[in-house]
């Protein structure tokens, strides 16, 4: 088995069912249940919102004793996080994207919650801070400039590079939603950034494969893309039906070809090698009953181990041989006969 891999998730994959049109349709479960799943499912790590380890509101004097508690019940189970990635979208004063808002208070706030992030990332035990621009961007193009916006990013940025210098940022793009239109929706943009902020080697990405078909792009190249910049640093991987709303469907579930191609990528590439993450952001169907509501990550995590395992049977001889003649019809059906087990 592929043992290279070690695999994450994030305690709002495990979820009430709620969507935006109607009400929840399972009870929760505490955090430590939560914590207890990923132990059962095989996972090693868990994924943060700041907020998920301790409320916005806990005050600074009584922060490490809080997040203290919650690495206790990590390390009971062998668990630890992965990355804390800072909750800018909830709070009133995120309305408008609070990194690009018109408003220096609200950037400022943007700033300070952050830098609350990466005290609780180092308290919590890692070093990785996930930024999705949630509501960076706009409902209507006219009311910002797009320009002086990423100027804002970049001051972003580089504050949180400058308050922790041992801190990565891995920024993840998506190209829409909550926003009609948001700042830096792919991959490369986000590179493109990285390069301009006071230490590069500090900023890369988080892929996630939905974002990226969102974007009518491929995810296993965007991967490729930000492996070539040696700054893939994590995946989200999941699935997406065509260009609608995120979905998160569990990965490999909707195009297993796609799938596979991702996994062909980072298995080439060593990834995990490193200690990098196989991170799934992936959410339950909201018919699942509450018992079975699980079943998302460890399908998820059971296609990826699969497709490893059909990518290290494709033999690079005939793949070769394929090339070489310049029969891509060939290969075609030598990989789809793997993928239907059928090799
Ligand atoms: C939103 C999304 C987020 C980030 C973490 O689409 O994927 O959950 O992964 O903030
Ligand atoms: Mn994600």
């Amino acid at each position: 088995m592929a043992t290279q891999y070690r695999f994450s998730f994030g305690p709002w994959n495990i979820h009430e069912g709620a969507d935006p049109f109607g009400p929840t349709v399972r009870s929760s479960r505490s955090f430590a249940e939560i914590l207890d799943v990923a132990v059962k499912l095989g996972f090693q790590g868990i994924q943060f919102h700041d907020d998920d380890v301790i409320p916005a509101d806990v005050p600074a004097a009584r922060m490490e004793a809080a997040v203290a508690e919650v690495k206790k019940q990590l390390d009971d189970r062998g668990l630890v996080a992965e990355f804390v990635a800072p909750r800018l979208w909830e709070d009133p004063r995120t309305v408008d994207g609070p990194v690009t808002s018109n408003n220096a208070e609200e950037r400022q706030y943007a700033i300070e919650r952050s830098k609350r992030a990466v005290d609780i990332a180092r308290m919590i035990g890692t070093k990785d801070i996930v930024w999705w621009p949630a509501r960076e961007g706009t409902y209507i193009r006219e009311c910002k400039n797009a320009q002086t916006s990423f100027g804002y990013v970049l001051d972003y940025t580089n504050a949180l590079l400058e308050y922790d210098r041992e801190i990565r940022i891995l920024g993840e793009a998506k190209p829409n939603e909550p926003m009609d239109l948001m700042y830096l929706p792919s991959t490369g943009h986000m590179l493109a950034l990285s390069y301009k902020t006071v230490d590069p080697n500090r900023c890369g990405v988080l892929i996630e494969s939905a974002h990226a078909i969102l974007l009518g792009l491929d995810p296993s190249d965007e991967m490729a893309y930000a492996l070539w910049h040696n700054k893939l640093w994590s995946v989200h991987l999941n699935d997406q039906n065509g260009l609608k709303y995120d979905q998160d469907k569990a990965f490999g579930t909707v195009d297993l070809r796609r799938a596979f191609n991702q996994v062909r990528v980072l298995e080439q590439a060593g990834y995990g090698k490193n200690g990098e993450w196989v991170g799934l952001d992936v959410k339950a169907m909201r018919t699942q009953p509450f018992e079975v509501a699980t079943k998302h990550l460890s399908n998820s995590k059971e296609i990826f181990l699969q497709l490893v395992e059909v990518a290290r049977k494709v033999d690079p001889q005939e793949v070769q041989g394929f090339t070489q003649a310049r029969d891509y019809e060939g290969l075609e059906l030598l990989i789809t006969k793997h993928l239907m087990g059928l090799r």
